[in-house]
């Protein structure tokens, strides 16, 4: 998977400072950030998306991601004001990206429905 943009970020070969970072995931401001704090939290191993995740990743990558979004909420302030984690899943999802994300996203109030 050399081609996927999350991929080349998690090797090292496009230079992105990671805000979080352990053995399975890692996490970084998003390029294009839709409110004052908006983090993506990625696991390193490559799945394409939600639908992809198996049972062992349920299991061994989804703690870490927990884990990393309490952190970094605690971290960026978010823990007491709240916050939203967004996954975006397939096309009609809205996801552009197709390397499993979760967007982190606090700094402001947030809305609902979503668009
Ligand atoms: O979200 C994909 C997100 O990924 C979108 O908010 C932009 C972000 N993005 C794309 N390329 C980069 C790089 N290189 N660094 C940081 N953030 C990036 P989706 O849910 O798939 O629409």
């Amino acid at each position: 998977m050399s081609e996927c943009i999350f991929c080349k970020i998690v090797k090292g070969e496009l230079p992105t400072k990671f805000l979080y970072e352990d053995d399975k995931v890692a996490a970084f401001q998003d390029i294009n950030p839709v409110a004052p704090n908006h983090i993506l939290i990625i696991p390193k191993k490559h799945i394409a998306s939600m639908v992809e995740v198996t049972e062992e990743d349920t299991q061994e990558i989804l703690p870490y991601i927990f884990k990393a979004a309490q952190h970094l909420a605690e971290e960026f302030g978010m823990d007491k004001e709240g916050f939203r984690i967004v996954n975006n899943c397939g096309a009609k999802g809205g996801q552009t990206v197709a390397h499993l994300h979760f967007h982190l996203l606090g700094g402001r109030q947030m809305l609902w429905p979503p668009g």
